[in-house]
């Protein structure tokens, strides 16, 4: 394989899908020796096989607002790839939503899920749909028409979305109750339901529980931890939430959050109530983080700015793709932060990750640090499968286990002869090992 080569046939038949690009080089240039020291998945043109999505749906979502009026958004479904399971993976609303973002998360996930020692496979999906001012009825609606077209393609051993960006427990609920009249089942269909009506616990704070759980794996092997460390976190949203309250309990401090308006930076920490009012936040609708700096005493709101220009010790970025660049990643560095676990999706421009990397900082990439939330997706399904509700203490315990062997993936595959490791690389090996052999075996389909 010719890492250049193949990147240069992809742009030509995809141009400007700029995201799923980036997401494909970095995997490929991680892989590239592996690759080539396997001259079977030359063979079988792995490569060219594994970075085309299966298949990608298309369709119109009409709806009407609490006006009357008549609109008309895009839903999208990509199935990338199934080699170790169903399609798994979530659902992003969000008005930036296009082919390019969801590829790239859908490529991503491939990976994420291969990593979590679950039989899933790689998909995502989603709509241009701004769910901001929207009121809960229009939600309702839109996420009803939405199913009315998604029912087609999915099912719980075919196809299994989530959530991602605007789509949390509500939208799952209404997007789960159109499906269950169509199909006429009650199935496991789709993952993150809620508690009474066969979701799993801790799946809400999984994404952030783990990332947590990864960077302390991060830190151990630089005999640290998060007691008494300063800690900025981006996004106010789901991830981000469960990420301040694992933070909190390990005894570090939260001291930023953001959201599209700017950062908030409070120096005496985001705990307690303050961590639940995030939920407040969200659930507000109004798509701004400011109204944090009015609620608490000695809180500063800073327009128009990424919170990594606050001096910290660790950064778990929790909102969303390239929301951490090169300038971000110098002030980091200068700043003597230690650690950058990454809970949002590539949150980390290529240029961020090389200083962060050339620093000898430890950095997890998202596939590998957010896999909690998909991994947690992975146990809830197993429940469902098995007619079984498990509780706090067993959902919780597999997905710290499930975390702990990502970690040590990552460094069996990634660990230089300085002993610096790559989790990029470690983390890109081994989950397209497990995919690509599995591929092998199948034959060419
Ligand atoms: P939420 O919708 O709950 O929160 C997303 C957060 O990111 C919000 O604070 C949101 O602000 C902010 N955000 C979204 N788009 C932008 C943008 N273009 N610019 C600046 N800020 C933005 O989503 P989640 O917390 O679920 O998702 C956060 C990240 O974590 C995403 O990258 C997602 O793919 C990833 N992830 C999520 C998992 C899950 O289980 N939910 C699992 C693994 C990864 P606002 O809405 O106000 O724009
Ligand atoms: O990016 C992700 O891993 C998710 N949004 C969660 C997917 C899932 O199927 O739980």
């Amino acid at each position: 394989m010719n890492v250049d080569k193949v990147l240069l046939d992809l742009e030509k038949k995809h141009p400007g899908e700029d995201e799923y690009l980036q997401a494909v080089r970095e995997v490929l240039e991680s892989i590239e020796e592996v690759y080539n020291e396997n001259p079977q998945f030359e063979s079988a043109n792995i490569v060219e096989r594994l970075i085309e999505p299966d298949r990608i749906f298309t369709f119109k979502i009409p709806w009407v607002d609490d006006e009357g009026n008549v609109h008309v958004n895009l839903g999208f479904r990509i199935q990338f790839n199934n080699a170790i399971g169903p399609y798994k993976g979530g659902l992003r609303f969000h008005p930036s939503v296009n082919l390019s973002i969801l590829k790239f998360l859908g490529f991503e996930q491939i990976f994420k899920n291969s990593l979590t020692t679950l039989p899933m496979g790689g998909g995502k999906g989603g709509s241009d749909f701004n769910p901001k001012g929207k009121s809960d009825s229009e939600i309702m609606r839109f996420c009803q028409s939405f199913m009315l077209e998604l029912w087609k393609y999915i099912g719980p051993e075919t196809d299994i979305p989530a959530g991602d960006i605007g789509v949390g427990g509500r939208e799952v609920g209404y997007l789960y109750g159109m499906y269950k009249k169509l199909a006429s089942e009650n199935t496991g269909v789709l993952t993150g339901k809620g508690i009474n009506w066969g979701g799993s616990l801790i799946r809400p704070e999984a994404t952030g529980f783990g990332n947590v759980y990864f960077a302390k794996e991060m830190l151990a092997t630089i005999d640290e931890t998060f007691k008494g460390k300063r800690v900025a976190i981006s996004g106010f949203g789901n991830v981000a939430w469960g990420a301040a309250l694992k933070v909190t309990e390990f005894g570090g401090k939260v001291v930023t959050l953001s959201g599209p308006d700017g950062y908030i930076y409070d120096p005496n920490g985001v705990s307690g109530d303050k961590i639940n009012y995030m939920l407040e936040l969200r659930a507000s609708n109004e798509d701004i983080v400011k109204p944090y700096s009015y609620e608490f005493e000695g809180v500063e709101f800073h327009e128009g700015k990424h919170p990594w220009e606050v001096k910290v010790d660790i950064a778990l970025p929790c909102a969303t793709q390239n929301e951490l660049n090169a300038e971000d990643a110098e002030n980091l560095v200068k700043n003597g932060c230690i650690c950058v676990s990454e809970g949002a999706n590539m949150p980390c421009t290529p240029e961020a990750i090389e200083i962060l990397q050339k620093n000898k900082i430890l950095y997890g990439p998202g596939k590998a640090a957010n896999a909690g939330g998909v991994a947690t997706s992975g146990l809830e399904m197993s429940q469902n499968s098995l007619k079984l509700h498990w509780g706090i203490k067993e959902v919780d315990g597999r997905l710290h286990e499930i975390m702990i062997n990502i970690h040590e993936s990552c460094v069996k595959n990634g660990k230089g002869e300085d002993g610096y490791v790559d989790y990029v690389k470690g983390a890109n090996i081994a989950g397209f090992l497990k995919v690509a052999n599995a591929m092998l075996d199948h034959g060419v389909l």
